[in-house]
């Protein structure tokens, strides 16, 4: 029997491989050290205005506290990662002001949940054929990319994909942190793998490059100082003290991971999907602002930009105008400032007090 668990593992790893995959690895199902900090992280109001990351049980717990609470049947999580690179500069790498960045991993012609989902579905069903006759009939697997109850990195760490880096990022030795995750949860008892080591050591260049100070201390991040959160989950106006240190961010961010060592030598993706669209890499303000909602729809349709919608995209890029120094934005951000959404005018007309003020 333990052999043919054995030879499932070696299934599984396989066809994740096969399915385009650069790492992969078991871990149980069990609740680890990680998962401690999850409540603490929750009651200091750090998950913002993602309260889909608070749903709770009927006794009241965080169902992503522990898998137990959500899927007590699974033994095993089944952890596959993809890289996503792409050889383009970094962001901490252009400084042209009349650009703004959009986040690495939203180039990609196709939406990442829609392209790891699809490869992920692959070893799922090698999983289940190879599972021996007599763990068929009670068999459950279940594959999240993002959306399910899971927190991802803390089973990525356990099943020895990477470790979590102080900016809370996974990180493999070989690959870098430009990963997207996949889990499987599985109720086949599968033998783990080992937990990937911190190589973090007392390397802090993450937090000291964090323009809006969001990781609070190594491994705690503060949603809601985030770019990557501001710019993407925040519905309505951007606190004002954090607007300067969003810089020409207009969809997520990436500094946290551009500075740390372990990607100075990240290798490029082999998964054509992850190629970027035309425009998108250091994409123009101006291009951004003169987008029509059917042109915003065509750009980034199954893009992950259409979950900003149209009018945050635009607030977005009227505070990157602000952070520009770029005084021919002037007549742009007039145009926004009579924006029919109040977040677009109100931002616009912030930057235009900013530009005016630091060019006077
Ligand atoms: C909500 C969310 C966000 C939020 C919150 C991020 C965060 N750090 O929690 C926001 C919108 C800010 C965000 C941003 C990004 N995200 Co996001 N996000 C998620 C999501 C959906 C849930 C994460 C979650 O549960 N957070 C809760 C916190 C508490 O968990 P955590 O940060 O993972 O923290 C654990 C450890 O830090 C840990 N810990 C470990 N050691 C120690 C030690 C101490 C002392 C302490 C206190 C804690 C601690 O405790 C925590 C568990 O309790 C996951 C997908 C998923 N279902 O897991 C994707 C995910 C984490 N995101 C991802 C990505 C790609 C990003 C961005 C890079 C996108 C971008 N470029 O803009 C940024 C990166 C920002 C960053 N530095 O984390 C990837 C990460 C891949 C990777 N290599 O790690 C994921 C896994 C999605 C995927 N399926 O690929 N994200
Ligand atoms: S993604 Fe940007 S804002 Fe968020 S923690 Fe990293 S550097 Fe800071
Ligand atoms: S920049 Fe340094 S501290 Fe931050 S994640 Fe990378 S290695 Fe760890």
């Amino acid at each position: 029997m333990a052999s043919q668990i054995g030879a499932v593992r070696d299934i599984i790893k396989r066809a994740a491989e096969a399915a385009g995959f650069d790492a992969s690895g078991i871990a149980p199902a069990a609740d680890a050290s990680e998962l401690k900090h999850f409540p603490g992280w929750i009651a200091a109001g750090h998950a913002g205005e993602m309260k889909y990351l608070e749903a709770r049980d009927e006794h009241g717990d965080l169902k992503r506290g522990s898998l137990a609470r959500v899927a007590p049947w699974a033994r095993s999580v089944v952890v596959c990662a993809i890289n996503y690179n792409t050889a383009h500069p970094y962001s901490t790498q252009v400084h042209d002001p009349g650009r703004g960045w959009i986040s690495r991993y939203a180039w990609s012609r196709e939406d990442y949940h829609d392209s790891v989902l699809r490869r992920l579905q692959k070893v799922e069903a090698a999983l289940r054929q190879a599972a021996p006759a007599e763990f068929q009939p009670a068999l459950t697997t279940r594959s999240y990319v993002d959306t399910g109850p899971v927190v991802e990195r803390v089973y990525a760490k356990y099943a020895g994909v990477g470790w979590i880096g102080k900016n809370t990022c996974i990180i493999n030795q070989k690959k870098g942190s430009w990963l997207f995750l996949g889990v499987i949860l599985t109720s086949l008892e599968l033998a783990s793998d080992l937990p990937a080591p911190d190589r973090c050591g007392t390397c802090t260049r993450c937090i000291e490059a964090c323009p809006t100070d969001a990781i609070l201390a190594p491994y705690q991040l503060d949603s809601n100082k985030c770019i990557s959160y501001l710019t993407i989950e925040k519905r309505g106006s951007i606190p004002e003290d954090l607007r300067a240190g969003m810089g020409r961010h207009v969809f997520g961010c990436d500094i946290c991971q551009d500075v740390c060592p372990w990607n100075r030598k990240a290798p490029a993706s082999s998964a054509p999907e992850f190629e970027p669209r035309p425009g998108l890499v250091n994409p123009a303000l101006a291009w951004l602002t003169e987008m029509s909602p059917e042109e915003f729809r065509a750009v980034f349709r199954r893009s992950p930009v259409r979950r900003t919608k149209h009018s945050d995209l635009r607030r977005n890029v009227a505070i990157a105008m602000g952070n520009s120094a770029n005084r021919d934005f002037l007549p742009l951000l007039d145009q926004l400032a009579a924006d029919e959404d109040e977040s677009v005018r109100e931002s616009a007309l912030w930057a235009r007090n900013r530009l005016t003020a630091s060019t006077d």
